[in-house]
């Protein structure tokens, strides 16, 4: 199952395996070792174009807090910086790349404590949204159409709009992700 997880939602890209079996273990929340229907689309719909942004960064903390301690330090933020660069192909020395971890620990860890914890991560998020760029699968906007089970179960049908999928609705989108917020949460504690 794991490595059929890889294959759907990573491309089985092999360079990212690790974060394939960090993600595997997050969306398993009950923990035994294989991902149920109703496991699979409440991880999936965190990668929702319309989902908050606050519930991706919370997810994306999870995926690189390697160690599950509650905070990121020096080493797991490098296995995130080298995850980001090897999703753009970039290839950087490694100078450069302990200088891109400084330069995140100064504008991320404003208690200086050489640690991000997650209010710190929630903030410098907020300011570099691109860290969350790989948080977003478009394909979910088009899946919600195209399988109605997925819409019902998932609580996020709110998200996409009941008008016509040629019709451009982007600008109605921003206050209507809003709304889907509270009903999202709503739902989600329901399914808990
Ligand atoms: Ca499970
Ligand atoms: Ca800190």
């Amino acid at each position: 199952m794991q490595e059929e997880f890889q294959l759907g939602v990573l491309g089985s890209s092999k360079k990212q395996s690790f974060f394939t079996d960090r993600l595997f273990q997050l969306f398993d929340s009950n923990k035994d070792g294989v991902i149920e229907f109703g496991e699979f689309i409440r991880g999936l719909s965190v990668f929702h174009p319309s989902a908050p942004q606050a519930q991706k960064a919370d997810f994306a903390f999870r995926l690189y807090d390697i160690c599950q301690r509650g905070f990121m330090e020096r080493d797991e933020v490098r296995e995130m910086v080298l995850a980001l660069l090897n999703e753009s192909d970039l290839v950087l020395s490694h100078d450069i790349i302990e200088v891109v971890i400084d330069k995140t620990f100064e504008e991320a860890d404003s208690k200086g404590d050489g640690r991000i914890d997650p209010e710190e991560w929630q903030d410098f998020v907020g300011r570099k949204p691109i860290l969350l760029r790989n948080m977003n699968i478009p394909y979910l906007k088009d899946l919600n159409r195209q399988f109605p089970c997925f819409k019902q179960t998932s609580g996020i049908e709110d998200y996409t709009s009941s008008s016509s999928p040629e019709k451009d609705n982007s600008s109605s989108l921003e206050g209507q992700s809003q709304q889907c917020q509270h009903q999202y949460y709503a739902n989600k504690r329901d399914n808990l």
